[in-house]
This record gives structure tokens, sequence and C-alpha cells, in this order.
């Protein structure tokens, strides 16, 4: 799109006034980025990433962002950050130096590295605020790119808002789908595949999302010639340009430096995106990187004399300067004024940070000093311990546990009048210390899933016995009826109702809003459930097959699971993801890669149902709570026979408790999903050669037997068997170690404990590759007699 330039010479005295606050504010990122890196030199934080030569584009952006937009960004945005009041320097070097205060670093309570910004979208509770009058930051994470996903959904979530009706209710979350999300991303990180399949996902979908390139020509050392083709990402995005026969995008791009071109196109980019609802993409060109990517090196190392000296004369406050003199806005000395005062203010905040962060940490030390002095007057070699802890400069908080801990084991054994003052100061620390570091992997708040009860389901006469897939119709039947909040979209989800008619019909009944197709981009699908999530809605993203799980875990893992984590619950986002697995045929349509799930999504919780009613009940569990999960229905069984429950929209199955599927007395089989039929199978003929099998469905893996049924069965049979279709080592072992080290039943073991799994390999194609792939009633059979066998010879011979 062409554009004009505003009329900045004949400026009005307000215009002027807000020119100079600009400058002051860009002055005073800029100090802020100074010194952090010298903070990190200097040894008071870790690492530093800033924001320095992307100010003036920031300020512009920031101009357009309204109450109720949201942004998806990267760690170059503290300037915009600033700009919108989200984010203040106390705040900012706050995070720099890892301080775990809350209020001290509203973005990740010190979780998070320095320039991962975020915004408290949820209060005290849990609940999710009036976002719609507050200007909301998504929370950052470090893959370069993984913002992207995220980004869809949040500009999705506008077109649901204006165009389904039935939520125009919601006025806290929306005011009429007028919010635009706004992207940020680095020239280097457009590289990534997520971002292309983000790009062309928004195009499709026509959403507000208005991405911002901020392009330095560099990603670390690597220049544009090794990262884009054509060297310029606006030029190959040319084709995604809307024109009068096709919607697409709207392109801009500007100069970083260009103050009053950013301002322009910013105003053009805001208006069509919000207005219209056309994605845009704003490639900031000839942006700087003052200091270099970050405290890990120096730019001097891969960038030429002339990058550098190019760097220097473009510098965007420097050319921001320039042109606030020409214009006659203000004379050089007064600018001068203004710097030196950014200059003075970021220092005297910065210091006033450190002092806050470091009086916390002292706060714990001063009580344990004391009771070192006690005890070394006692033991005088306790001298030296605490000594050596008053000596540190700048002392973390692992400092003096290391000295209580130093000091506990001089005295073991040993007399001391301090000892359990000094161990109850241990708890205490130990205590405050899992709320800094370990707390908030999952949802604290009343709607937990873990404290959604149960309700059994309800079978009268009139229930009928209906395909597996018509349990799940009903239940998602009466949930979109339930709630217009949710939604669900996935591969062939709309117009056929899913690949198994899970959602046969639905669209017809509740619109396309509702219930919709999308492109083949499981990344993005799941990103799309993000975003949606932030914003409030329930949607149900579907990934067509488990083994496509894969295009999806890497966003999952790090965007989704940890995002409670990663905020210390200042964001939340209740995403269902609704897959099948485990059965089908071959290589790419019958995996089972548990243990890849169960390691990568701590923070979300993983459910396996042996059945679709089990199904069923856990989405109506998930849809009362605020947690994240990932439901894994079995693909052999939407055409099984099961008896439609008549309260289908309301029974619940509560998670992390097994049902003993079938009692015995001389060995205990823990399994899960499609496996339960299987090692039923194998079951019944180990009854019929006398041995009594305990089978435990656990119907949970995250959260795993909260209740140690497993523990109390292996206490009845002192046995146990771990079956499942993941590859050896997998998700049979996280079982293991949770049944015997976390429930302790190898006290309770009177044979060596036994896994039965899949071959390492995938699994075969056809009737027989899958036998020989995977376990089958015959192994369970052959595994379990000779593990009695073992026990009883006389009683159980071998069999071969
Ligand atoms: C997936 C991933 N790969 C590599 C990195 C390491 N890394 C961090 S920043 C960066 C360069 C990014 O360059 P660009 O997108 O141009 O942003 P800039 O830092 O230049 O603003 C790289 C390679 C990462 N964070 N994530
Ligand atoms: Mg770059």
């Amino acid at each position: 799109m062409s554009y004009t330039k505003t009329d900045f010479p004949k400026v009005s005295a307000t215009k002027a006034a807000e020119v100079l606050a600009d400058y002051q504010l860009v002055c005073e990122s800029r100090e802020a980025s100074l010194l952090g890196r010298k903070e990190v030199f200097m040894g008071k934080a870790k690492f530093g990433i800033f924001g320095d030569g992307k100010e003036v584009a920031q300020i512009a952006m920031a101009k357009v962002f309204r109450n109720g937009d949201h942004r998806a960004g990267y760690y170059r945005d503290q300037t915009f950050m600033l700009a919108i009041g989200e984010m203040t320097l106390h705040h900012y070097f706050a995070q720099l130096y890892a301080h775990t205060d809350v209020h001290a670093d509203p973005a990740s309570a010190g979780r998070l590295m320095n320039g991962h910004f975020a915004t408290r979208m949820l209060d005290e509770r849990g609940e999710l605020k009036d976002i719609s009058q507050l200007k909301n930051s998504s929370a950052d994470i470090s893959p370069t790119a993984a913002q992207m996903p995220r980004l869809v959904g949040l500009a999705y979530a506008s077109k649901l808002f204006r165009n389904n009706a039935s939520l125009s209710a919601f006025t806290n979350l929306s005011t009429n789908g007028n919010e635009i999300a706004f992207g940020t991303i680095g020239n280097a990180s457009t590289s990534e595949g997520m971002f292309f399949e983000a790009i062309n996902a928004a195009g499709v979908l026509q959403v507000p999302m208005l991405v911002s390139v901020w392009d330095d020509e560099y990603g670390i050392s690597v220049p544009k010639e090794y990262q884009t083709t054509k060297g310029s990402i606006s030029k190959i995005l040319a084709g995604f340009q809307r024109d009068k026969e096709d919607k697409g995008y709207e392109l801009f791009t500007a100069k970083g430096w260009d103050y009053e071109e950013l301002c322009t196109v910013y105003a053009k980019a805001e208006k069509v995106c919000r207005e219209e609802h056309v994605p845009v993409i704003v490639h900031v060109v000839e942006m700087t990187q003052p200091q270099g990517h970050s405290t890990s090196g120096s730019h001097e190392r891969y960038k030429s004399k002339d990058r550098l000296n190019w760097e220097t004369q473009f510098d965007c406050i420097a050319k921001m300067r320039e042109w606030i003199i020409e214009q006659g806005i203000s004379s050089s000395s007064e600018l001068d004024e203004i710097e030196k005062k950014a200059k003075a203010y970021a220092k005297k905040i910065k210091d006033e940070s450190w002092k806050a962060f470091n009086e916390g940490i002292q706060e714990d030390q001063t009580r344990l000093v004391q009771l070192l002095e006690q005890a070394s007057t006692e033991h005088a070699p306790l001298t030296e311990i605490m000594s050596v802890l008053t000596k540190t400069i700048n002392p973390a908080r692992y400092d003096a546990i290391k000295a209580a801990k130093a000091t506990m084991r001089f005295l073991i054994g040993k007399q001391c009048t301090v000892k359990t003052q000094l161990a109850e100061w241990l708890e205490k620390v130990a205590t405050e210390n899992e709320d800094r570091y370990n707390s908030h992997l999952h949802s604290t708040s009343e709607w937990s899933a873990l404290r959604v009860e149960g309700i059994a389901p309800i079978y009268s006469e009139k229930s009928s016995l209906v395909d597996g897939r018509e349990v799940l119709r009903a239940c998602f039947a009466e949930a979109l009826e339930r709630d217009p909040r949710v939604l669900a979209f996935g591969e062939d989800v709309g117009k056929i109702g899913d690949v198994n008619q899970g959602f046969a019909g639905l669209q017809e009944k509740f619109g396309e809003l509702r219930v919709t197709d999308t492109g083949i981009r499981e990344c993005t699908i799941v990103g799309q459930g993000i975003g949606l999530a932030l914003r409030g809605l329930r949607p149900i993203a579907e990934i067509q097959y488990l083994d496509y799980l894969l295009y999806a875990i890497q966003i999952l893992s790090d965007d989704l699971a940890n995002l409670q984590y990663r905020t210390k619950g200042g964001q939340k986002a209740p995403l269902i993801v609704r897959t099948r697995g485990h059965r089908l045929e071959g290589v790419w349509h019958a995996g089972s890669p548990m243990g890849m799930i169960l390691n990568s999504l701590r923070g979300m919780y993983v459910l396996v149902p042996r059945n679709m009613v089990q199904a069923a009940g856990f989405y109506n569990t998930l849809l009362k709570s605020d947690d994240p999960a990932l439901i894994i229905e079995c693909l052999n069984g939407y055409r099984l026979k099961e008896k439609l429950p008549d309260n289908i929209g309301e029974f619940t199955v509560p998670l992390g408790v097994p049902e003993v599927l079938k009692e015995g007395t001389d060995v205990t089989i823990v399994t899960y999903g499609s496996m339960c039929r299987i090692v039923l199978e194998g079951v019944a003929e180990l009854e019929e050669k006398g041995i009594s099998c305990e089978v435990i469905d656990v119907q949970t893996l995250l959260p795993f037997d909260v209740n140690n049924t497993i523990l109390e069965s292996v206490k009845k049979t002192n046995r146990v068997v771990f079956a499942d279709e993941d590859v050896p080592g997998g998700a049979t072992a996280f079982m293991m170690q949770q049944v015997l080290e976390v429930q302790k039943a190898y006290r309770y073991l009177d044979s060596a404990p036994l896994t039965i799994t899949a071959k390492e390999h995938r699994p075969a194609y056809g009737s027989d590759g899958d036998y020989f792939s995977k376990p089958n009633p015959e192994e369970i059979f052959d595994r379990v007699y000779e593990l009695v066998s073992e026990a009883f010879p006389n009683k159980f011979p071998p069999v071969y």
C-alpha cells in the first residue's frame, strides 16, 4: 500500500509535546539497555538481551495499540512495553536480576530471563480479568518464531467475537472483535517454518493480525543472505498482498530510524487491520543493534567496519534527534537536557531495583547469620562457614542454604543450642523457595481440573447401545449447546465432522464459527487454540492422528505446557487438544509415543481413555476446569458399541483415578487405552490356567493415580506388570517409577517388576505387522505366566 507522509513541519504544540515525550522514552529505554549490559558484565545479572536499535518503531507501534489488544512478540520489545505502560523500568531491571517477587517482575516473578514480556491477565483467584479494557501481552518464549502460532489464535478470537452473536454478552473479553493481535519477530526468525505456516493461516482466516518484522539484517552473526531468499522478507511475501480479486494481506515497509514514516505507516496499518480484519505485515528495515545481539558476544566479530559505521550513523535515536531539530520542534540543547535526564532516571531506577532485589535475599540471610553466630560460639570451626557467607559479594539465596547445610553436616552427632532453629530455618526457606521456583505448573485456582469431582454416568432402560463415535458426538453437541465459548476445529472437523464423525452434523447445527475445518497445519492448529484460550474462549483443537502430534509437540511443550509456570499464575490457556491414536495401520497411523508426550508436556494433563464413554466424561471434566489437557482417544474404538449415558452432558470422570477393570490376587497389570482390551484377552487365558490377575486402567497418565490405587493392589498381589504400546522405556518406565518409587510399592514385591511394550521400531503395516510390532494377548499370557511360573515352578510348570 502506498502512503503519504504526515505533515509534521506544521506540528501543533500538543504534537510537539508528544514527540518530545516519545524522545524521552526512547532515550530512557536506550539507557536501560546500556546499563543492563553493564550489570551483566559486573556479574549482577546472568544474561542480557536488549531492545537497543529498535526503539523508534516500537514507539510508533505503541501509539496504535489500544485497550483490549494483545501482543505476541519477542525479546526486543522493551520500548513498546514501556510505551504502552505495561512495564516500568523497575520491572525491567527486576527481571534482569531475577527478582522473584511478582510485584517486582509481574511478567514472570523472576522465572524468565530478561526481555521476556507478559502482562498479568488473571486476578488473584486465577480468573481472567476484564481483558477487553486492558493492554495485554501474552507471555514471551525464547524459541525463535514460536510466538507466531499463538498469535494466529489471538487474532482469530477477534473474528469470532465480531461474527458470532452468541458471544456478544462477553464484554469482558472483547468489544465486538475490535481487537488487533500484534506480533513482532526478528528478520532471521522469519526463516522458521512456523512463521510461514502462521502467515499463511492468518491470510486464509482473514484475521486482525498485525505482524512487525524488526529487520536488523542479522540473526546473531548470520547475515540476511543466509536467512532469507532475496534477503528481504517483504519481497518474498509480496504474493500475499491482497488485490481486487483475492483477499490477502496489506504489506508495508518502513525504515526503523524514520519516526515520521513509522507513525504514518502504523496509523494506516492499524486502520485496515482493526476495521476490516485484514492481516497486515509491517516490514521495518534498516534497524540496528548498537550493542550487538546479547551479552554473549560482541558484534565487532562479524560485522564489517562499514556496517558498524552505518549502524552508528543510522541509529534510530540519533536520526530521531536530527529530525526533531530539522522540524523545528526542539533545540539541540533541549534535547541534550532530555538525554541527560533520561540517563539519570535510568540509573536511579536501576539502583533502586538492585537494592530491592537484594533486600529480599538479605532478609533470609540475616536470620541465618544470627544462628550461625550463635553456633560458632559453641563450635569454633563454624566461624569459617559463617565468614565465607558474610564475605560473599552479591550473595544468591543458595549461598545461605549452602552455609546452613554445611553447618548441619558439621553438627551431625554434636550438640548445639540452635540446631533446631537451623533446621527450622532450612524448612522455612525450602517452602518459600518451592513457591518461588517450583509452583504453578498447573492451575491452582478453584477451577483446577483436579478439583472437578466425578459424577457417575446414569444408565436406564432407555439408554441405547450405540457406536463409540455417537457417544462423543452427543457429548460435543451438549457442550456446544451449553456454552457459546466452546468451539472445535481441525483438519476435517467441520464439514464431515472429523474423520471418525465425532462432530458429524454439528457444523450444520451450530454453524461454521463453532465447528470448523482448518488447513493441514498442526502447529498453528494448536497455536490457534492457545490464543483463543488466552482470550477466554474454550477451544477443542484437533490433531487428526497422534503420530502427527510431533508437528505440534514443540509449541505444546514450549508455549502451552509452561504458560502458568512461566507467568507464575499470571496467564492461563485452558486448551483441550483432542487426538486419536495407538491403533490403526502402519508406521504413521499406529504410533503411541507416550514417553515423548509425558516428558515434554509437564504442565498439561494427559488423558488416555479406553473407550468413548470415558473420553466423554473427560471432556465434561475439562470443560469445567481451567487446565490445558491432551486427550488421546483409541483409534479402534469409534465403531465399538457402548451404552450412551442418559446424562451424557453432565457426567464427569475425575482425573488421576484409575479404574480396576478386573479384580485378582496373583498379579497386578497396569495399563491404559486400547491395551486394556488386549490385556483382558490375555488375562482370560491366564485365569484359565489358575493365575488370578488384577487389571487396572490408569485412565490418566498425568496426573498419575493420585490415591495410590495401584499400591493397594500390589500390597495384595505382590507382583506388578506395566503394559502399553509405547517403546521399551517409554510410558511403562514412567508408570513403574511412579508406582515403585513414588508410591513405594517396591516394599511389597515378591517378583521383579515387568514391562510389556511395543518394539523399538514403529509398527509395521498390516495385521501381521501390527501383531509382531505391538504387544498381543499371547505375549501378555506368556510374559505374565513366566513371571508367576518363576515364583511357583511346581504349580505353574514352564510352557516352553
Ligand atoms: C528455535 C531457536 N533457535 C535458535 C535460537 C537462538 N537464537 C536466539 S536469538 C537468535 C537470532 C534471532 O535473530 P532475529 O530473528 O533476526 O532477531 P534479532 O535478535 O536480530 O532481533 C537465535 C539464533 C533460539 N532462541 N530459538
Ligand atoms: Mg535480526
